[in-house]
């Protein structure tokens, strides 16, 4: 009625040995079996042979399959099965054929041949062990990118017989490898291959993050965070870290693939004043990678465009950026503004007799010239905090009357749009002296008062 009992390893091979492994058990029924009834399959090593029960169904009108994971514990030696509960499609219970079929528990056997791999940070390491054979020489370790597929060395020498682990750092990261290995016996000859076992590689490359930092935002409207993040593998998460300046606590936002970017928007409730700080923290998984930190965090400055007095706002007039901040390098008033007229009074030259000695009560006049000034600016003539006369581009005369004591005189040169005295290109005031000295000595003044009765009065042109 039972036609064989099939036991196979994890592998698909039928065993008539089994170690602490799982194994699958096929009961073959020699006719159709009435499926409702579920049997039960036991085994054990002494009458009744009910020790231990393996779960299973028919999966066929005639096959029965069940599953069970050995443990250490059982003991080892023969084992025999008992089957009850067993119905043929028209009725009949099964009894009797039992006994004949069983099989070995050898918990020690299934170790003989046994290797494990994990993944370390060079790569995969494997670790064996045997005691099948005495005589040997040491190990092969093999590896194939798919279980059943061919498998090839990999260690390029014998392992020593008092080895029992190899690293294979010949792997891609975050890949399927399999593995197997075999003894090599004194006599060189080579074991057939032990169970096989699989691991994937660890990624140990952490992903790169290129990021232009945010240095200003608007108050109160979204301020939008992106990046570009690659990995040697795949880019798990990127998340963004901010907080409103001052603040202890650190929010944060997943940062979402869009196009090549990852992008993340604080919303502008929290764009305020205080400004904002930030960093990136992008992972694989395993790795992560950071585009500033907790502690050296981006900062955003975020100014109010509507208020004028906000330095940052490009139209404050302080702004250095504003194109009409005198201090502006581009704003053309600006005297170091490369594109400023005034560089052209670099060729400007100012002409003016430094000093000159007039009698008493002569009737002055203070001429001075120059050349190179261009169009829109002028010499003048001042004096003790006022301006005495203003000319043209050229020349500037100031009648001072009759002298009675020494004066001096200092001409300038002065922008006609602004009356702000000019510098030249190298910043210093374009100006000069003329010192005019007036004899007042006792003589002096008493032949003044005679020139003077007979309208004799000298008058004097004082010019370069
Ligand atoms: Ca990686």
């Amino acid at each position: 009625m039972i036609r064989d009992v099939i036991i196979t390893d994890k592998d698909g091979n039928r065993v008539f040995t089994v170690g602490s492994e799982e194994v699958k058990v096929k009961v073959v029924f020699s006719r159709p079996m009435d499926t409702s009834r579920n049997p039960v399959l036991c085994f054990g090593s002494r009458e009744p042979y009910a020790d231990y029960e393996i779960k299973g169904n028919y999966i066929s009108s005639t096959v029965w399959e069940g599953t069970y994971t050995l443990k250490a514990q059982i003991e080892n030696g023969k084992q025999k099965f008992r089957i009850s509960n067993a119905y043929s499609a028209d009725g009949y219970e099964l009894v009797d054929t039992i006994y004949l079929f069983g099989f070995n528990i050898d918990t020690t056997s299934a170790q003989a041949m046994n290797i494990s791999a994990a993944e370390v940070n060079n790569g995969i390491k494997l670790e064996w062990a045997q005691d099948d054979y005495d005589t040997l020489m040491g190990y092969n370790v093999y590896r194939s990118e798919e279980k059943n597929g061919v498998y090839s060395k990999i260690n390029s020498s014998v392992i020593p017989e008092n080895e029992n682990s190899f690293v294979d750092e010949t792997i891609e990261q975050q890949k399927l490898y399999w593995y197997t290995f075999t003894v090599v016996l004194s006599d060189m000859t080579e074991s057939g291959p032990a169970g096989k076992t699989s691991c994937i590689a660890k990624d140990t490359i952490a992903p790169v993050i290129n990021h232009t930092p945010v240095k200003q935002g608007n108050l109160n409207s979204n301020l939008s965070i992106s990046c570009t993040v690659t990995d040697n593998v795949s880019v798990g998460s990127v998340t963004l870290y901010y907080r409103i300046t001052g603040s202890d606590n650190w929010k944060y936002l997943s940062m979402l693939k869009q196009g090549d970017k990852y992008s993340a928007t604080i919303f502008g409730s929290e764009v305020t004043p205080a400004g904002l700080q930030y960093y990136i923290v992008a992972s694989d998984g395993v790795n992560s990678a950071n585009s500033g930190s907790a502690n050296n965090p981006y900062s955003v400055v975020i100014i109010d465009p509507n208020n004028p007095d906000n330095p940052n706002n490009p139209d404050n007039p302080n702004n250095p950026d504003n194109p009409n901040n005198p201090d502006n390098p581009n704003n053309p008033d600006n005297p170091n503004n490369p594109d400023n007229p005034i560089t052209n009074l670099a060729n400007a030259k100012l002409y003016v007799r430094s000093s000159a000695t007039v009698d008493y009560r002569s009737k002055v006049t203070v001429t001075a010239t120059a050349t190179g000034i261009p169009e829109g600016y002028a010499l003048e003539i001042y004096r003790n905090g006022m301006i005495l006369a203003i000319g043209d581009n050229t020349t500037v005369s100031y009648n001072a009357g009759q002298m009675t004591e020494s004066e001096n005189f200092t001409v300038h040169v002065i922008n006609l749009s602004t009356y702000e005295v000019q510098k030249d290109s190298s910043g210093a005031e374009l100006s000069k002296n003329c010192e005019v000295k007036v004899k007042t000595g006792f003589f002096d003044k008493l032949i003044a008062f005679f020139k003077g009765l007979f309208g004799l009065l000298p008058s004097v042109e004082i010019k370069p």
